[in-house]
């Protein structure tokens, strides 16, 4: 293994393989007061979905009883959560919003 100055940093990446970060995903749980515009808002807004694809997930949401929004590093879904979850409780709404490993 070549010296990168970086002591055996690089030798011991290939003898133990450094795992992937865990990933989870952001789940919206529907409800039946929240307004469907309210959740196509919060899809475009906190996880960069277009209108399309927003509509798309609030319905999927809407008949199933949940759907995912995206997939994300922890520290990072659960910013989305908390974010989330104060958007909706600061219009008044009861959305629930959970992250899971997925
Ligand atoms: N079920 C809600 C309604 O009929 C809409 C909704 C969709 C709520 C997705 C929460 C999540 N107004």
């Amino acid at each position: 293994v070549p010296d990168d100055g970086q002591g055996s940093v690089v030798a011991e990446r290939q003898l133990q393989r450094v795992e992937p970060p865990p990933v989870y995903q952001v789940v919206l749980l529907n409800d039946d007061y929240t307004p469907m515009e309210f959740v196509v808002m919060v899809l475009q807004h906190f996880f960069r979905h277009d209108l399309e694809a927003a509509t798309q997930i609030m319905l999927k949401i809407h008949h199933e009883g949940r759907g995912v929004c995206g997939v994300f590093t922890r520290d990072v879904a659960a910013t989305k959560v908390e974010m989330v979850l104060a958007a909706a409780r600061r219009a008044g709404h009861p959305l629930q919003c959970i992250m899971e490993v997925a």
